[in-house]
C-alpha cells in the first residue's frame, strides 16, 4: 500500500521502532521493471501463494524507468534469438553466458507486446516508409500482429515512453492487488534459514515513512533492486550535485543482499561507463541510431572513422573490427582523443539534423525538432532542462558528449552481477545450471530459494528495460516452482526481533546517544553522518579505482591502497548515524554501496588484464590476455568466517559465430 508523502521536512527516527513481522510463500525485493515482471507474471503460476512485493520507493515511479525511457532497447521482431547472443557477446567482448542471452532472446518480445496491450505507444513505420508516433502508431496495427516498428538501430525501437513505468507498474499492481505490495521499505539485509546450509528464509527493511521494522519470513525470493549509482565520484558537482545517468535511488542494494547472504558474484569488474551528453546526462542512442549524428573531436574530425581509429580497433579484434564497435571500444576512441589533446567531443546534432531535413516540408521539420527534444523530455528531462539554459537549439548549436563516471549494471550494456543457474534445457552446459534436489531452477542464484533478475543477473547485458521485465516473468515461473517443490517448508531464522531491531535501527540510537553533545548535530565527534561518508567513498574510488580523476586507469598499487581506505570505511560504519528516516535509509544506503563497489575493485585486483578498454584500465596489465583471462571470474562471501575468495569459472560458447 502507498503511504502518503511526507509532510514538510524529515520524520524524526525513534529509539524503539514497531515491528511488523510477516510470513508468505513468495517475497519480491524491489519494484522495478523485473520485479513488476515477477509480480505480473506470478499470480498466473501461484494464485494459491502468499506473495508479497517490496519496494523502497513508490513502484508507479520507482527505478531506472522513473522518468520514462524514449526507447526498448531490446525487441526481437524479425531478428533471432541466435544473432541476439552474437551482438550481447560482441559487445561484450566475448566473455558472456549465452545460455541466458539466448533464454531472455526467446521471451523478451512477449513482454513488449504486452506494453503495447497496456497502453504503451510504439511508433510505427506506415505503408510508405514514413514514421507514426504517439496515438497515430495504432493506426498501423499492434506489433503483435505484424504492425513494423521505427526500427532504429537492429534491436532498438522507439517509443512514446515517458508513462512507461506507470504502465507496467500498473499492471503490475493490479495483478498482485495492493494489499500485497509494500511501498517505501528499504530491505537491508537478507536472512537465512538456521537449521539448512544455505538456504534463503527471509529479509529485514526498515519504513522510510514510519517508524517500523518489517521482519519477513519467506520461502523463495527474488531480489531486483536494479544497479548501483554514486559509488564514483559523478562529473557533476556543485549545483547539479545528484545528476547521473543511472538512478541515484539505487545504491547497489540487488548485490549487497545477494553477497551477504553468500551468493557466488560473476563478472563484478566489469561496469558500465556510457558517453552521454555532458552535464545532463542525455543518452546518445537516439542520436546516432535515429538521427544519424556523428560525434566528432575538437579538431572537427570525424575521429571514429579514422585511420588512427582503425589501427587502435585492430588490437582488440575481433570485438573491434566488428561491424558494430562494442560500447567499451566506443568509449575507448573518445579517450584516446581526449587524451591525445583532440578534445572535446561534440555530438554533431546541427549537421545530423540538417540532413534529415533536406528531405522533409517545413510540418515535418517542426515535427522532427520536438522529437528531438522529446527524446530527452521523455527519460532525462534534465538534459531538456539543460539545453533551454545554455541556449541549445541543437538545430543550431552542437552539445559535448563525455564518458560519464562509472555505474555498476547486468541489464544495459554491462554485465556484472550474481553467477545464476540457466534454463533446463540438454544444450545447457552442466556447470551453468543448477538447483536442488535434482531440480533445476533457471535464475537462482548459487543460495538455496534465491532469485535475482534484471540488473542482477551477471554476465548477460542489454537486457535494457523489455528484458528486465521479461526475465522477470521468467523467475516467477521457477519461483512457482520452487515453492510447490518445497511446500513443507517452515523458514527458520537465527536471530530474534530485538536483535533485527539493533541491527536497523543502530544508526538512530547512535544519533540519540550522542547528538546533544554537539550544537551542530552533523559535527560529533562520536559519529559520522552518511554525507560525509558517500563523499569520503567517491573521493576514494576515483582517484585510486579507475574514476574519471584518473582516465578510468588503475594499478596494483592504486588498488592496494584504495582497499586500505575501504577498511577504514568499514570501520566507521559502525559509527553511521541517522537522526530521522530518510538519513537511516542514507546510512543503510552506504554501506549498500561500500560493500559493492568493493566488490567491484576487488574482481579489478583479480583479473590481471584490461578487458574492456574504455570502462576501466590496469595500467600495469594493458591490452587482453586471452591465454589467462578469458574466463568468468567469480567471488563469493564467506557469511561464517567474513573471507573472501576469488576464482575463475569457464566459458561456453552455445552459439556459432
Ligand atoms: O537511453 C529497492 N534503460 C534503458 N532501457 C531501454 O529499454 N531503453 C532505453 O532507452 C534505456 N536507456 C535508459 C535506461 C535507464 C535509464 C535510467 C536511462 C536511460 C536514463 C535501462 C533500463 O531502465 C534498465 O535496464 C531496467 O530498468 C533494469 O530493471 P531492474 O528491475 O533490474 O532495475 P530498476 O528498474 O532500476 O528497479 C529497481 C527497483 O528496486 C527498488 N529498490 N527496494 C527495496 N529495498 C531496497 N534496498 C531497494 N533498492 C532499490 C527500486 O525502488 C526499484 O523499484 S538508454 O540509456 O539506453
Ligand atoms: P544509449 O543511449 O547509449 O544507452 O544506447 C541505446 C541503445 O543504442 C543501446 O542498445 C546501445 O547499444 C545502442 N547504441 C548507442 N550508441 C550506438 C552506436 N554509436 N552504434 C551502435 N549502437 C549504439
Amino acid at each position: 500500500m502507498a503511504l502518503p508523502n511526507k509532510p514538510v521536512g524529515e520524520l524524526k527516527a525513534v529509539r524503539d521502532p514497531e515491528v511488523v513481522e510477516k510470513e508468505v510463500d513468495i517475497l519480491i525485493v524491489g519494484g522495478g521493471m523485473a520485479a513488476c515482471g515477477t509480480a505480473f507474471e506470478m499470480k498466473k503460476w501461484a494464485a494459491d501463494k502468499k506473495i508479497l512485493l517490496v519496494d523502497k520507493a513508490s513502484l508507479e515511479r520507482s527505478g531506472a524507468v522513473a522518468q520514462g525511457l524514449s526507447a526498448i532497447n531490446t525487441y526481437i521482431g524479425e531478428n533471432s534469438p541466435d544473432d541476439y547472443v552474437r551482438m550481447v557477446r560482441n559487445d561484450l567482448m566475448g566473455l558472456v553466458r549465452e545460455d541466458l542471452i539466448f533464454d531472455l532472446g526467446t521471451h523478451v518480445d512477449d513482454s513488449v507486446h504486452l506494453f503495447e496491450e497496456w497502453g504503451l505507444p510504439i511508433w510505427k513505420k506506415d505503408e510508405a516508409g514514413k514514421t507514426l508516433d504517439g496515438k497515430k502508431g495504432l493506426k498501423m496495427g499492434l506489433l503483435k500482429a505484424g504492425a513494423k516498428p521505427v526500427r532504429t538501430g537492429k534491436w532498438q525501437i522507439m517509443i512514446n515512453g515517458e508513462s512507461y513505468k506507470r504502465i507496467v507498474a500498473e499492471a503490475a499492481k493490479l495483478a498482485l492487488g495492493d494489499e500485497n505490495i509494500l511501498e517505501r521499505v528499504f530491505i537491508v539485509e537478507l536472512l537465512m534459514d538456521k537449521n539448512e546450509e544455505n538456504r534463503i528464509a527471509g529479509a529485514v527493511g526498515i519504513s522510510v515513512r514510519e517508524n517500523k521494522v518489517y521482519i519477513i519470513k519467506c520461502n523463495t525470493m527474488m531480489v531486483a533492486c536494479g544497479g548501483a549509482v554514486n559509488i564514483y565520484q559523478p562529473r557533476s558537482v556543485g549545483e547539479g550535485k545528484g545528476r547521473a545517468w543511472y538512478p541515484v535511488w539505487n545504491a547497489g542494494s540487488t548485490y549487497y543482499l545477494c553477497m551477504r547472504a553468500g551468493a557466488e558474484l560473476s563478472m563484478m569488474e566489469n561496469r558500465f561507463t556510457p558517453a552521454r551528453f555532458k552535464d545532463g546526462y542525455g543518452p546518445v542512442g537516439a542520436w546516432f541510431l535515429l538521427f544519424k549524428a556523428k560525434t566528432i573531436n575538437g579538431l572537427g574530425e570525424n575521429y571514429a572513422g579514422s585511420d588512427h581509429a582503425k589501427a587502435e580497433l585492430q588490437k582488440y579484434a575481433p570485438y573491434g573490427t566488428a561491424a558494430i564497435t562494442p560500447t567499451c571500444l566506443r568509449n575507448h576512441l573518445m579517450l584516446v582523443e581526449l587524451k591525445e589533446g583532440r578534445g572535446p567531443i561534440i555530438m554533431d546534432t546541427v549537421t545530423a539534423l540538417a540532413t534529415i531535413a533536406a528531405t522533409m516540408d517545413k510540418k515535418e521539420l517542426k515535427h522532427l525538432e520536438s522529437e528531438a527534444w522529446e527524446d530527452f523530455l521523455d527519460m532525462t528531462c534534465g538534459q531538456a532542462n539543460l539545453w533551454c539554459a545554455t541556449n541549445t537549439e541543437p538545430e543550431k548549436k552542437n552539445s559535448e558528449v563525455m564518458p560519464t563516471e562509472p555505474y555498476l549494471l547486468g541489464s544495459h550494456s554491462g554485465c556484472c552481477g550474481m553467477w545464476v543457474s540457466g534454463p533446463d534445457y540438454d544444450w545447457v552446459p552442466a556447470d551453468y545450471k543448477w538447483g536442488d534436489k535434482g531440480k533445476i531452477y533457471n535464475r537462482m542464484t548459487t543460495v538455496k530459494g534465491l532469485f535475482t533478475s534484471g540488473d542482477g543477473v551477471g554476465c548477460s547485458g542489454h537486457k535494457f528495460s523489455s528484458g528486465s521485465h521479461a526475465e522477470g516473468r521468467m523467475v516467477a515461473k521457477s519461483m512457482a516452482r520452487w515453492v510447490r517443490d518445497h511446500a513443507g517448508y517452515k523458514p527458520a531464522i537465527a536471530q530474534s526481533a530485538k536483535e533485527l531491531v539493533d541491527l536497523a535501527y543502530k544508526p538512530v540510537r547512535t544519533y540519540l546517544d550522542h547528538c546533544a553533545y554537539t550544537t551542530a548535530v552533523d559535527i560529533n565527534p562520536n559519529y559520522v553522518k552518511p554525507a560525509g561518508m558517500a563523499l569520503r567513498l567517491m573521493k576514494a574510488t576515483n582517484e585510486y579505482g579507475a574514476g574519471i580523476a584518473t582516465y578510468y586507469m588503475t594499478s596494483e598499487k592504486s588498488l592496494e591502497i584504495l582497499f586500505d581506505l575501504f577498511g577504514m570505511l568499514h570501520e566507521d560504519l559502525e559509527k553511521l548515524a541517522a537522526g530521522d528516516l530518510h538519513e537511516l535509509m542514507r546510512c543503510w544506503e552506504i554501506k549498500h554501496r561500500l560493500w559493492t563497489v568493493e566488490a567491484h575493485c576487488r574482481h579489478i585486483r583479480f583479473r590481471k588484464e584490461s578487458r574492456y578498454p574504455g570502462f576501466y584500465y590496469r595500467a600495469d596489465f594493458p591490452g587482453q590476455d586471452d591465454a589467462n583471462w578469458f574466463k568468468f571470474t567469480n567471488s563469493k562471501y564467506d557469511t561464517k568466517t567474513g573471507q573472501w575468495e576469488c576464482f575463475k569459472r569457464d566459458y561456453h560458447k552455445i552459439i556459432p559465430d
